[in-house]
């Protein structure tokens, strides 16, 4: 069986229970919804695109910048650039087979119908890696706000860790239960003084996880990453769903529909 259609057994239910601790906290550990064999593939995969091995087209990449501050990183550019496996992002994965076999997770369908409804897109479909002994801070910041340029803001991301996150590789840090503060700021980065209250170190969890784990996370839980310490890469993709019907403000148009009428296939 090919991997994209094994993907597609539902190794689970999303049933009260997740809905419950996804309700209080803003995050719920959904558990491997990968094999051994899938998570190969997908790291293989994302490395073969880093590397230009096959087509990126419509794939965008970002690097890290000189340093490790947020402010100084590079733009993203369409195909893969440099043939490194030090890329920061890759965006746009639902052009690629595979990683859009992982969105179209039976997993995914569930969280999304109880959430969104039939018709869904996605606003990213990202790759975010913190590179052997290097990497970027990325700062507090909830994934809402005009930054984003949307008519709403999503509430509903699917992350999944490539490789084992930890402390040491730059897993993220979450502030649980922060969702149900609402849009703190439509800057998406949060402000100093909010950080300064609502992240004070003793409501700071490290939101360490297995490789291959996936986690459903409310868009408006406060979320920060460091950098990678250690020699192994720390590589995760992060997916936003959305309603069908969300539109670019600036252009009206509407966003790649994961599930629903014009699926991508
Ligand atoms: O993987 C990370 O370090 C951060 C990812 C993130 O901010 C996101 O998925 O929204």
């Amino acid at each position: 069986m090919p991997v994209s259609a094994s993907l597609h057994r539902a190794p689970m239910t999303y049933d009260g229970r997740h809905h419950e601790h996804f309700e209080e906290h803003g995050y719920v550990r959904l558990g491997q919804l990968l094999s051994a064999s899938e998570l190969s593939a997908l790291r293989e995969r994302i490395d073969a695109l880093m590397l230009g091995r096959i087509a990126t087209e419509g794939i965008t990449f970002q690097l890290d910048g000189e340093g490790d501050e947020y402010a100084d990183l590079p733009a993203h550019a369409l195909g893969s650039p440099k043939e490194t496996l030090a890329y920061r992002r890759v965006d746009e994965l639902h052009q690629d087979g595979l990683f859009l076999a992982y969105m179209q997770h039976p997993v995914c369908r569930q969280i999304t119908r109880r959430y969104i409804g039939e018709d869904v897109s996605v606003f990213r479909s990202m790759f975010m890696n913190k590179p052997a002994n290097s990497g970027t801070v990325l700062p507090w910041h909830q994934d809402v706000g005009v930054g984003w340029g949307l008519d709403r803001n999503p509430t509903t991301t699917v992350w999944t860790a490539l490789d084992d996150a930890t402390t040491a590789t730059g897993c993220m840090q979450i502030v649980p239960g922060s969702h149900r503060l609402g849009v703190l700021n439509e800057g998406h980065y949060t402000r100093e003084e909010d950080q300064a209250f609502h992240c004070a170190d003793d409501k700071v969890m490290d939101f360490e996880a297995e490789a291959g784990e996936a986690i459903l996370i409310h868009n408006w839980l406060l979320h920060r990453s460091g950098v990678n310490g250690t020699d192994r890469p720390r590589r995760a993709f992060s997916v936003a769903y959305m309603p069908a019907a969300t539109t670019n403000v600036s252009t009206g148009e509407r966003f790649p529909v994961i599930f629903g009428k014009g699926a991508l296939q």
